[in-house]
């Protein structure tokens, strides 16, 4: 006869951060909810053991950047200013959501993101003193 034994998963798998370190480069004039980049991680447990969670925990200057928890996806959160900050290099964790959160797994990794000049600065010390036209 068959007894049902269920196998129960343990939380003994990190979540592993697919496709970090990696660099973007996106226009400084990018707006607000412009999409920078799609996180992607798996864990090989299951459940909630493999209920993955993303975080920027480092790197990410006056909030320029915010990342969906659920999906991965992180987006221009304020607008840019590569005259002024140039680049970002974040820190990207994920973390699994185990029953007990003192057992739950992480992992980090960069997330660089340059941000590419656009001509929007007058040349104001070039500006004739007459105006010629
Ligand atoms: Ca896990
Ligand atoms: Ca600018
Ligand atoms: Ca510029």
């Amino acid at each position: 006869m068959l007894v049902g034994i269920r196998v129960l998963d343990i939380n003994d798998n990190d979540p592993v951060l697919l496709n970090l370190p990696m660099n973007v480069t996106i226009s400084e004039n990018s707006p607000v909810s412009s999409f920078v980049a799609h996180i992607l991680a798996s864990d090989a447990d299951s459940g909630c053991n493999a209920l993955l969670t993303f975080n920027i925990t480092a790197g990410n200057r006056e909030r320029a950047f915010s990342i969906n928890a659920t999906t991965g996806i992180v987006t221009v959160n304020r607008p840019l200013d590569r005259e002024r900050i140039p680049e970002y290099k974040l820190t990207i964790s994920v973390k699994d959501n185990p029953e007990n959160p003192r057992i739950a797994r992480r992992d980090f990794d960069l997330l660089l993101i340059f941000l590419a000049d656009e001509n929007d600065n007058h040349p104001s010390s070039l500006r004739a003193p007459t105006r010629q036209r």
